[in-house]
Parts: C-alpha cells; sequence; structure tokens
C-alpha cells in the first residue's frame, strides 16, 4: 500500500503554516510540485514520511559536514542534554566555542555567538556602523546574508542609483543606505566607493558564493577589495555562514590568504542545531556591548546544546581532516554528472568549492549573478524531480549549493550518476 503522508502533512500544515513551511525554498516554489516531509535521517540519507529513501545532497543547508547523526555529535548532545539545555547565563561551553573559533580563523580576534546566520550578519552590520560611525554598506548582487532588512535589496537601475527593496516591508531609508555591486567586478565597487565617499561603513560579501548557486571570487578581485576597503577605512565583513568550515578548516579566507575585519559565521558551527556567530578584529569587537555602546542580544546566545554540538563538529574537524576526501569525492561526483550531462547534450556548466558545489543548466561560464542566471530554471526543476524519483535529494533551486559530507561513499557517488545517467536521457527525449 502506498501512502501519502508528505502530501497529507502539506495540506495541514499550509492550513496553519504561511505556504505550509518555515523557510520559503523549503516549499519547492523553484521546481514545482510539493514539499517532502522528513521523519529521520542517518549518515548522508533521509527518509520521508512515506518511508522512501533518499541520498542527501542538502544537508540541512550545509551544516552536515559529517552526515546526519554522527555518532560522536550526538554523544555530545546527549551528554548536554541530561546536564542543561539552557542557562541563560554563561557557561563553560560558550568560551571554549569562542576560543576554538579565535584559534581556527586567522583576524578572528574575538566572537560574540548568536542563534541563526541572519542574527550574525545583522550584528555584523550594525557594529561596523557603530565602529566606523558611517551609514552605508555595500554587498553584491546574487549574495544572499539572510533576511535582515539591510540585505533584502536588489542592485537598483543605474549602478550609481541606491539599491531597491526587493521585498516589501523594507523601507525606502534602509535601502537608501544599502549599495549594491557586481560580484567579481572590482570598478563596480570603486564607483559605489567614489560616490560615497567616506560613508560607507562596511562591505559584506560571501567570499565563494553560495546562494547564486556556487560561484568563487576571483582572487585578484578579492585581493583588490581588501585593499580598497584598508585604504578607505571600509569594514570588509566576509560572510562564512556557509563557507566557513566548509571549504576548508579555516574558511575561505584562508584559501585566499586574505584576512577579513570581521566574520559572520553559522551552520556548521551549530552542528545541525541553531549556532552562530559573528567576530573579527578586537578593536571593532570591543565596541559591542555591554564592553561598548553598540547593542546586541540574544535569550539562547551560546546556547550549550547547540554549542555541544557545534563543538564536537568542529573538533572532528579540526582532528580527523577529512578536507582531502571530501574534496575527492565531489570532485568525482562533479566529473561524472558533466561527463553524463555532456554525453547526453545537455548544456552546463559546474563550479565546485571543496565539497559544495552547483551544476548550473548554462553553456556559459557562471561568475556572477547575471551568468548564473542565464541557466534554464526549468530544465534544472526537471533534473531535480527526475533525481527525486530516483531517490536523489537535491537542493530545490537552481540557485543554491549541493553539499556532500563525510558520510557519502563511492556507493552513494555511483547511485547518484546512475540516477543522473537516466535523468539527462530523459531530459534529452
Ligand atoms: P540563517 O539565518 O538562515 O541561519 O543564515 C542566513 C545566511 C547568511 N549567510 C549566508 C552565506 C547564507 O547562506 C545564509 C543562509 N543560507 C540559506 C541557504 N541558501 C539557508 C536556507 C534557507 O533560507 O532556508
Amino acid at each position: 500500500m502506498t501512502t501519502n503522508n508528505s502530501h497529507d502533512l502539506f495540506n495541514r500544515a499550509r492550513k496553519v503554516i504561511p505556504g505550509g513551511v518555515n523557510s520559503p525554498v523549503r516549499a519547492f516554489g523553484a521546481v514545482g510540485g510539493e514539499p517532502v516531509f522528513f521523519e529521520s535521517a542517518e549518515g548522508a540519507y533521509l527518509v520521508d514520511a512515506d518511508a522512501n529513501r533518499y541520498i542527501d545532497y542538502v544537508g540541512s543547508w550545509g551544516p552536515f559536514i559529517l552526515g546526519h547523526g554522527n555518532h560522536r555529535v550526538l554523544e555530545a548532545i546527549h551528554m548536554q542534554a541530561d546536564r542543561a539545555t539552557s542557562f541563560g547565563a554563561p557557561s563553560r561551553l560558550e568560551v571554549e566555542m569562542a576560543e576554538l573559533l579565535t584559534e581556527l580563523l586567522p583576524g578572528l580576534e574575538m566572537v560574540r555567538l548568536v542563534s541563526s546566520g541572519t542574527e550574525a550578519t545583522m550584528s555584523a552590520v550594525r557594529l561596523a556602523r557603530g565602529f566606523t560611525g558611517r551609514d552605508k554598506i555595500i554587498k553584491f548582487e546574487g549574495c544572499y546574508h539572510g533576511h535582515g532588512d539591510s540585505f533584502l535589496i536588489k542592485a537598483g537601475s543605474g549602478m550609481l542609483t541606491h539599491g531597491a527593496p526587493s521585498s516589501p516591508g523594507i523601507t525606502r531609508g534602509t535601502a537608501d543606505d544599502t549599495l549594491v555591486a557586481t560580484y567579481n567586478d572590482i570598478e563596480s565597487v570603486r564607483t559605489l566607493l567614489d560616490a560615497n565617499h567616506d560613508s560607507v561603513a562596511a562591505v559584506i560579501i560571501e567570499p565563494i558564493g553560495g546562494n547564486m548557486g556556487v560561484v568563487p571570487s576571483a582572487p585578484e578581485f578579492l585581493k583588490e577589495l581588501r585593499r580598497l576597503c584598508t585604504d578607505q577605512g571600509v569594514v570588509l565583513i566576509f560572510d562564512e555562514v556557509m563557507t566557513g568550515f566548509r571549504v576548508a578548516l579555516r574558511g575561505a579566507a584562508s584559501l585566499y590568504g586574505i584576512v577579513p575585519d570581521m566574520y559572520t559565521l553559522g551552520k556548521i558551527i551549530g552542528g545541525g542545531l541553531p549556532a552562530a556567530a559573528y567576530g573579527g578584529r578586537r578593536e571593532i569587537m570591543e565596541v559591542v556591548s555591554p564592553l561598548g555602546s553598540v547593542y546586541q542580544a540574544g535569550t539562547l546566545s551560546g546556547n550549550p546544546l547547540a554549542v555541544s554540538a557545534g563543538l564536537a563538529t568542529l573538533r572532528i574537524l579540526a582532528d580527523d581532516n577529512p578536507y582531502p576526501q571530501l574534496e575527492e569525492i565531489a570532485q568525482t561526483l562533479v566529473e561524472g554528472l558533466c561527463d553524463h550531462a555532456r554525453r547526453h547534450g545537455i548544456a552546463h556548466t559546474a563550479n565546485r568549492a571543496g565539497s559544495m558545489f552547483t551544476l548550473f543548466f548554462t553553456g556559459a561560464p557562471v561568475f556572477d549573478y547575471a551568468s548564473a542566471t542565464s541557466s534554464d530554471t526549468s530544465l534544472f526543476a526537471r533534473f531535480f524531480h527526475g533525481m527525486l524519483r530516483r531517490g536523489i535529494y537535491l537542493p530545490p533551486s537552481q540557485y543554491e549549493a549541493w553539499f556532500v559530507s563525510t558520510s557519502h561513499s563511492q556507493t552513494e557517488i555511483t547511485r547518484t550518476l546512475a540516477a543522473a545517467d537516466e535523468t539527462f536521457a530523459e531530459m534529452g527525449e
């Protein structure tokens, strides 16, 4: 007997939760159809409400670099849960997490723990404004920094015009303080800095974009961005919520050999539970309340249960160094996908950074938002559903990253490539 629990749960959910989901991308809006509701997960696998099993390439959008239910992480969670789940007061775990983060990331001298990536980026921008006394920020088209008002801004009509809200509910004043540059285009940054001299507090960037699909920044671009920010007293914020501890133990910053003034972190540092952080140079962080005057707070900031999961995850990454293995398995998968797409005459481009990558359905190189959006999203939707039917769970949008974990072995890669071969054949018909 086939059950239809996901469908029934979705119908119930839609009555009491907007769109039936607690985060928009989960609703399958970009690929069509109804979202799958999940019940359990283990290693590289998810099990849905109808007992269907899938190989998981979402990994809860990044946290599960060690796969679902890593036994050492679970043990840390269980031990902490038996002791206490929250105090609303300082605890040893928060000190140990802050010490580990500042030890691992170049230039991270002080750090504040929060509960989501959005909180981290919102706080980092407020701090940069408080530290510099300036109001404006520069972000990049195609980069996502959470749903804070200052970030839900799209490029204005002309390069020099202010950003425009990309969501109702964002005030004109907020939009006026966010300038939007073009990723990998240093002249677009220079133009904005020249036109807003001495009023730009910060530049915030994903050093390796993950939210327009995976788009790495060009080394010379990032190096020049660093120089421009240094010369003009602009706080350079690396949003490593996704790339932190994903692309390398010491983040994308270590791959480029560039030290930002601030980092924002999340996902992996919570090990699947809600923990995130922002931090950077001591002189900047000392402006944060209660030491300084820039206010930021949180009931569950540094939550012991979430921090225990994050600490266990980071310690495994630091001790076991799984990055070469992750690199190899991800490279094998990407090469196999491209071989199959090529054989079936499907136009594609793949961008990969460590164990995160995106297969774009476009024949053009993808190096910024405009080239990423040249992808054929309806073709991606057909690919997504063909793979889903074959037990492979991909991010439900062309503009997201696939994530490989240490639980993905050659077995999962072989199965995924077989499913892709069949799906591409179907698409080519
Ligand atoms: P959260 O508030 O969702 O924890 O983090 C926001 C955020 C900040 N910075 C970067 C670079 C991010 O990738 C994110 C969140 N990433 C998305 C995935 N593209 C989360 C998935 C979702 O929105 O449901």
